[in-house]
């Protein structure tokens, strides 16, 4: 690995990330059914029809885990929380077993010098909720805030950072426009109000840590870059557009408590009665903003209804996830999000990593990792507050509707005996951090 910890200012951070559904094993510890069971459950949604119900078995690994961490040589450590392992119902009875597992999660990060950085959710919303319309429902907001009550009661005052929710746009689009991820729905008024009220309840969760006494909160969105796939001003419009429902949206409501204009003309009619109303709690301040950032799209403009485009395939080499490889947008989006959005507050590159084909020798992660990290060194020259990079992902897990055939991971998993191996990367990143 070409990257070394002394490229970086000395209090720059690195670390692993992963979240709950993927590695914990949801069938484990009293967990709640959650929406993900259900839609995996459904033939045709998942590859084979996996789930998370054994995953990594982390619930009954976590020490071997924690030491991998360790191992690594790195500062923090991003782990989900599951809603439904702490609240099965997702409201009313706690299952203390849950909130014993997270206890023990951060008690053993703190024992070994890694700090706590958690996500309150990583998409596994238990199925009563889902019953009750889920992220269509805007009481949402306020079971959000009951959970994170219950939860950061118990391990908030040992948490170094907390963000609300991973990916609001996967929570919103992917989930109820593209219907690729849980609940499943393909519906754009289910979209265009998920979109509003995982806004809300970030901002009413939010609110409840700092009632906690709670500091270093932040929000963790995804960001793809849209690049027009021709030169024509139809293609340049429908990328704007995307821009604007993808990459834009969610931090335009939180940074400035306003949706971006491309996104209003296409779904202001589906927005929630005085959606208005709900800005001053989505624009609670926040200490950081996370970036999750892997490929870029291409994007074209079709005859469809709004947003009329597709995205086509791309010239660039590619993971095995099919995504394009594009250092450049990480860089690009730093940028972007300090100058437009976030000012001088902290940047986290929240997560960053490949898919890759190749075994335990991942020489190809190494590369995708050095260069990734360049661009993350470039935009710290230029002045971008950037603190800190985790890699997605500590070990292999359950890639959602792809199952467990896409490795992401530093540590390969035997996904039958669950045995860990850490790989050249792994290897590569713990000697790259001690130099
Ligand atoms: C993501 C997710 C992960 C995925 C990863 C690779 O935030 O998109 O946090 O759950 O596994 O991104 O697709």
């Amino acid at each position: 690995m070409k990257t070394k910890r002394s490229d970086f200012p000395e209090d720059f951070l690195f670390g692993v990330a992963t979240s709950s559904y993927q590695i914990e094993g949801h069938a484990f510890g009293g967990a709640g059914r959650t929406h993900w069971d259900d839609f995996a459950a459904t033939p045709g949604n998942v590859v084979r029809a996996e789930n998370g119900a054994r995953a990594c078995d982390h619930f009954h690994r976590m020490d071997e885990d924690l030491d991998l961490i360790a191992g690594l040589g790195a500062d923090v450590y991003r782990f989900s929380t599951s809603w439904a392992r702490v609240l099965p119902e997702g409201r009313g009875a706690v299952n203390q077993e849950g909130l014993d597992f997270y206890d023990r999660l951060v008690d053993g990060l703190l024992a070994r010098g890694i700090k706590p950085a958690a996500t309150l959710y990583h998409w596994e919303l238990p199925s009563p909720l889902a019953d009750a319309g889920g992220w269509r429902n805007r009481d949402i907001a306020g079971w959000f805030a009951d959970f994170t009550e219950v939860l950061m009661t118990r391990i908030g005052d040992r948490i170094w950072s907390a963000a609300p929710i991973n990916e609001p746009w996967c929570v919103a689009w992917l989930s109820h426009f593209m219907g690729l991820h849980a609940p499943g729905v393909r519906d754009i008024r289910a979209a265009a109000r998920a979109m509003h009220h995982v806004l809300l309840a970030h901002g009413t969760c939010i609110q409840t840590m700092r009632g906690l006494g709670m500091k270093n909160l932040g929000a963790v969105c995804n960001f793809e870059w849209a690049n027009p796939a021709s030169d024509s001003e139809a293609d340049r419009a429908a990328t704007a557009r995307y821009d604007a429902y993808y990459n834009r949206f969610y931090l335009s409501g939180i940074f400035k408590g306003e949706y971006p204009a491309e996104v209003l003309a296409g779904l202001e009619q589906h927005f929630p009665t005085n959606w208005q109303d709900d800005l001053p709690t989505i624009t609670t301040p926040v200490d950081w903003c996370g970036l999750n950032y892997y490929t870029r799209k291409n994007i074209a403009a079709t005859d469809a209804p709004w947003p009329s485009l597709e995205e086509v395939e791309g010239p660039l080499p590619k993971t095995a996830m099919e995504w394009e490889i594009y250092p450049e947008g990480i860089g690009n989006f730093l940028r972007r999000t300090a100058d437009d959005y976030s000012g001088d507050l902290p940047l986290f590159v929240t997560e960053n990593g490949m898919a890759s084909h190749s075994g335990t020798e991942d020489q190809d992660r190494i590369d995708y990792l050095d260069a990734h990290l360049d661009q993350v060194k470039a935009a710290i020259s230029d002045g971008v507050p950037v603190a800190g990079y985790y890699i997605w992902s500590l070990l292999d897990n359950y890639e959602w509707s792809l199952g467990y055939d896409k490795r992401f991971g530093l540590v390969h998993i035997d996904f039958d005996s669950l045995q860990r191996a850490p790989k050249a990367s792994y290897h590569a990143l713990s000697a790259a951090l001690t130099r």
